[in-house]
């Protein structure tokens, strides 16, 4: 038919074959080619046709780069009509993940056979989007209201069985998948089987007060996005009009998504996230180190969230801790862990067994000897990690890539104290590290191609998400947190309160506000940090007073009970405590600031203002390669909306001409030294551009 779809003859069987890799995505040549195909069978000799794709998977889905350009025929909805409307039987062959578009492909055709190993899911959510080629009208049509929101609701794939189960595939099977549904086509033939189009089934009827309920499930959960209500009231449409009214009523809606920002914003972040990937000047053919034994050491928290992500992996992990205490306390840390993901329902008790027999303990650096990679992840100390490299440079094997975990230290300076800096890499993991994304691999001057090719990789079969930074204080995220935590702690000094910053960056989308994710870290983390800086390192001392006073009457956040908040021993839950606003108007009075009200637009413009002029520097300095970088570390490593689509992305959302007149006000309300805006944003501001325009002329380039 053209180069991605080819149609032939298997005795009475006419197949199509999609081939467009690398996940069969639906562009505009599939569409035509599968059009072309279906017409073609009407006229020939075939009793019945099989979709099928080549290739690792069935198709993914429409095409998402064609998404934001103007739609070119053959419209999907249209073509999937054509293939229902088919007078011969229509089968789908599933293999891999069949996708969003893919999928609703599979249901236009009159039955589906997968193979075992198969997923089937609905992620348009995920892109701000629900599904847009009848999957809203024909999937409650085969399993029920409450099934089909569910799946289009989380975006998460199910299993072949469980979709046979929902009657969403007919057949399952195992082994050489096209030869299977060779056969199932002819076995239908044989029996003389109907053709069975979706859309002329009914939908089960369900309760009025079901559509309320889920409404209500869906606007907390989604929190903000709008994709998921569409999708419901898509959804409702299936029950109350005709499946042609339905369905144009599903494109109405889907279009509208379509132009919206919200799926703009998530449509940048999938890209951003395989962009992420690429190293510029590392060709796709560096070689890579083989890892097959880890070692982890340091048994807190990190290491012990580390190990985990390792072995639920697959990776045996040895972990090392000073002494016998020490160790048994970070094997029962990642213990009590494996129980809480049985509990939450994220492994069986007995993947949970088998992940946790790959952990083993020691406190001799000789055990280290064999593992391909070490991992650090002591506390922050500059001195101590000094120490330990020096100690793994005499006992790892040659070729073993030495990685640490520091959040801030000069990866430098800790590649310095071996004989093999260009075996040194910084795997900065973010807690708890067996549940957050985000991995930031931090390449050190020395590093070598083949170790970071090697690290970036891994991050992916760790299911990471691997981002790459340059060696600065705080690497690119918490390197920008700091401008972020400092407005967030002006504006209580300067006449707001812990529950009102936290709850305007929250109603903005952040996962959590800026006072309560000072109180998960632990205050005393950013006390320590600084006592370790020279005076003017340590940034503007109003920004950190407060949290100062309250480290030292020992409250150190949810660990000890209270910090700015307190916190109940049993559930912690929070609660404010009018002493930390007696600590806020004594510290204001001592500086000399007149308390005022600040509205939550002020608070939200200033803490993300920040973080954008930051990260501009960050992007000028190129310790992030490419803007969209950051916006894949904000938004899975610090809870921002991805409906947003990362600090870059919102900054040329909301333009950069209204970006810069706001820091250029905040610059001269509160002056210079917190907000001269970055050389960057004046420059593109000023030429009218935007950033991403700016990153891929420097791709280009
Ligand atoms: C939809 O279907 C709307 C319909 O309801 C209605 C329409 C009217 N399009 O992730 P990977 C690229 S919305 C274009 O690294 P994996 C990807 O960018 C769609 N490109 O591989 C990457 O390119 P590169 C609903 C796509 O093995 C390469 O393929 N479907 C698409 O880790 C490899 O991707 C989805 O949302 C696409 N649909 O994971 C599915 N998909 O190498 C989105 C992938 O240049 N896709 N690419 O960087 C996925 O979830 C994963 O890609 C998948 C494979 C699980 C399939």
């Amino acid at each position: 038919m053209n180069s991605r779809v080819s149609y032939e003859l298997v005795e009475t069987v006419g197949v199509i074959t999609i081939d467009n890799p690398p996940v069969n995505a639906l562009s505009q040549a599939v569409r035509a080619g599968i059009l072309d195909a279906i017409r073609a069978s009407r006229a020939d000799d075939s009793k019945a046709v099989l979709i099928c794709c080549a290739g690792r998977t069935f198709s993914a889905g429409a095409d998402i780069s064609e998404f934001g350009k103007p739609p070119q025929e053959p419209f999907l909805p249209d073509l999937l009509n054509e293939i229902e409307a088919s007078d011969k039987l229509v089968v789908a062959a599933l293999h891999g993940t069949a996708l969003g578009g893919g999928f609703e492909t599979a249901l236009a055709c009159h039955y589906r056979i997968a193979l075992d190993s198969a997923s089937i899911g609905l992620p348009e959510v995920k892109l701000g989007l629900f599904p847009g080629a009848g999957g809203t009208q024909r999937i409650p049509r085969l399993a029920g209201v409450a099934a089909a929101v569910d799946l289009m609701a989380s975006g998460k794939p199910i299993t072949a069985a469980r979709a046979a189960e929902l009657g969403l595939v007919d057949k399952v099977v195992s082994g050489e998948l096209r030869e299977a549904a060779l056969a199932y086509t002819n076995e239908l033939l044989a029996a003389g089987a109907p053709v069975r189009r979706v859309s002329e089934l009914d939908v089960d009827p369900v309760d009025s007060s079901l559509f309320d309920e889920l409404r209500t499930t869906l606007a907390r959960r989604a929190r903000g996005q709008i994709a998921p209500l569409k999708m419901l009231e898509s959804v409702q449409a299936a029950l109350t009009l005709p499946f042609a009214e339905g369905l144009a009523q599903e494109r109405e809606l889907f279009l509208e998504l379509m132009r919206g920002s919200q799926s703009n914003a998530l449509r940048h972040v999938f890209f951003a996230e395989r962009t992420a990937a690429k190293i510029r000047g590392l060709p796709r053919e560096t070689p890579r180190r083989e890892i097959k034994q880890v070692g982890i050491i340091g048994g807190g928290t990190m290491g012990g969230g580390i190990a985990m992500t390792f072995a639920n992996a697959d990776f045996p992990v040895v972990m090392l801790e000073i002494n016998d205490a020490a160790l048994a306390r970070g094997l029962s840390i990642v213990d009590r862990n494996y129980d809480g993901s049985v509990k939450r329902g994220k492994l069986s008790a007995s993947q949970a067994t088998a992940c946790r027999e790959l952990i083993s303990g020691t406190t001799d650096y000789a055990a280290l000897a064999q593992c391909d990679l070490v991992i650090e992840a002591v506390f922050e100390d500059p001195k101590l990690k000094q120490d330990i490299f020096a100690r793994l440079d005499k006992c790892c094997k040659d070729g073993a890539i030495l990685a640490t975990n520091t959040s801030y230290q000069d990866v430098d300076e800790i590649a310095a104290a071996t004989d093999r800096p260009e075996d040194v890499i910084g795997l900065h993991f973010f807690s708890p590290a067996h549940i957050m994304k985000l991995l930031e691999v931090v390449r050190g001057e020395k590093t070598a191609d083949d170790v970071l090719a090697t690290c970036m990789a891994l991050g992916k079969k760790i299911r990471k998400i691997p981002v790459m930074s340059g060696v600065c204080y705080g690497f690119i995220g918490n390197r920008m947190l700091q401008p972020y935590f400092r407005e967030g702690q002006l504006c209580l000094i300067e006449g707001s309160t812990p529950e009102r910053v936290d709850a305007a960056m929250q109603e903005w989308g952040m996962a959590m506000g800026p006072i309560s994710v000072g109180d998960l870290a632990g205050l005393d983390v950013g006390y320590k940090a600084r006592e370790a800086l020279a005076i003017d390192e340590r940034g503007d001392p109003k920004s950190f007073r407060v949290s100062d006073a309250l480290v030292e009457m020992g409250r150190l956040g949810q660990k000890s009970g209270a910090g700015f908040y307190t916190y109940d021993a049993e559930t912690r839950v929070k609660s404010s405590d009018p002493v930390v606003l007696e600590v806020i108007v004594q510290a204001a009075k001592a500086l000399d600031v007149e308390r005022r009200e600040i509205d939550a637009d002020e608070i939200v413009d200033r803490l993300i203002y920040s973080l954008v002029n930051e990260g501009l520097r960050v992007v000028e300095e190129g310790i992030a390669q490419r803007p969209s970088d950051i916006d894949v570390v904000y938004v899975y490593g610090y809870g921002f909306p991805a409906w947003r689509g990362g600090p870059m992305h919102y900054a040329d959302a909301v333009g950069l001409d209204k970006v810069l007149a706001r820091v250029t006000e905040f610059r001269d309300r509160f002056g210079a030294a917190n907000w001269t805006p970055a050389p960057l944003l004046q420059k593109l501001a000023a030429e009218g551009s935007t950033i991403e325009a700016w990153a891929a002329a420097a791709a280009n380039g």
